[in-house]
């Protein structure tokens, strides 16, 4: 890992002074209790490359949790995004001809509105606030990210599902000649997930633009990605071109691929081991090397908030 002095930091990569004012300000706003969390990200804007386009005056969340978030370099160099290969490190190193922009999302199905729409369609009404969420992949290792982005609702009551819309499906762009995992067969392209429409609906679920105050760089899921932070990662899909309103459950991709290892709700629980290793703790990333793992908490320690979404419905079997 590569660490550099203050005297090697560029001015462009050094907060604007008015970002850390207006984040002074919310940390009056907030409290003492918030206060670190709040903190945390402005405190390590300085590691973030100038090349990213910051995305202007952010509300901050009251659904964010009071963790340290992870720093930029964790967030964006240990990833999983099959589309550009297998390991942590090559969507970072494999991305580079990946082009966000232009970017069109279809929304379609059970909805009286639908139609094809700009990325700036699509996030132009919406105010963007950041958000701290955990990220706690099925692989039993975890993170904290500041994201931004808007309530996936917001977005999803402007197309007024119709009583038929039980179920959200959403899809990955295919673009092999940008994404060079997709020329292999690991998985089934386009990478498909789904949430009822209930879970579609829960503010917790989060549209994702950017993470610590800029735009989201390929290897997170450019330039629109979803974050569920109840749910293992691999309900999060990123870079999204398609969403469609449902009556029935849709096929989601590792589900396909392997289904008894990989479930359609895929809610975070310490009580259902995976297979193949325990899912009851998780490896912070970035933590020191030697230092114990962590429990896990059920539903990613988003309980009080969703567990009334699966009154009566039996975890274990429907895993
Ligand atoms: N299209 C697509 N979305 C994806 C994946 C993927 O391989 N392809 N990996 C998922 C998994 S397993 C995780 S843990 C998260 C990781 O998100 P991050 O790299 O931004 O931390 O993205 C999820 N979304
Ligand atoms: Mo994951």
């Amino acid at each position: 890992m590569l660490i550099r002095r203050a005297a090697d930091i560029r001015p462009s990569e050094i907060t604007p002074e008015s970002v850390f004012h207006g984040r002074r300000a919310l940390l009056r706003a907030a409290g003492f209790a918030g206060a670190a969390a709040l903190l945390a990200p402005a405190l390590r804007a300085d590691e973030i490359p100038g090349r990213y386009r910051r995305l202007g005056t952010l509300r901050s969340s009251p659904l964010s949790v009071r963790e340290t978030p992870n720093r930029f370099e964790d967030i964006t160099t240990y990833n999983n995004f099959y589309e550009f290969g297998l390991d942590k490190g090559d969507p970072a190193a494999n991305s580079a001809r990946f082009r966000p922009r232009p970017w069109t999302v279809t929304v379609e199905g059970e909805a009286e509105v639908v139609g094809r729409y700009t990325y700036e369609d699509i996030i132009r009404p919406h105010p963007l606030e950041e958000r701290i969420s955990r990220l706690r992949c099925v692989e039993a290792w975890s993170m904290v990210v500041p994201w931004v982005g808007f309530p996936l609702r917001d977005l999803l009551k402007r197309f007024r599902p119709t009583s038929k819309a039980r179920f959200v499906a959403f899809e990955t762009v295919v673009r092999p000649e940008e994404m060079p995992g997709q020329k292999g067969r690991t998985l089934d392209w386009p990478y498909v997930e789904g949430l009822t429409i209930a879970e579609a609906m829960h503010p917790l679920a989060l549209m994702v633009v950017g993470v610590y105050g800029v735009e989201l760089p390929a290897q997170n899921g450019a330039p629109l990605r979803l974050v569920v932070p109840w749910k293992y990662g691999f309900k999060s899909i990123k870079s999204i071109v398609r969403i469609r309103f449902m009556e029935t459950r849709p096929p989601t991709t590792w589900s396909l691929a392997a289904p008894d290892e990989y479930g359609f709700y895929a809610n975070v629980n310490p009580r259902v081991d995976h297979p193949r290793w325990s899912q009851a703790t998780e490896r912070r990333i970035g933590s020191a090397l030697f230092s114990p793992k962590q429990p896990t908490l059920p539903f990613n320690g988003y309980a009080a908030q969703v567990a009334a979404l699966y009154e009566g419905l039996d975890l274990v079997r429907n895993f």
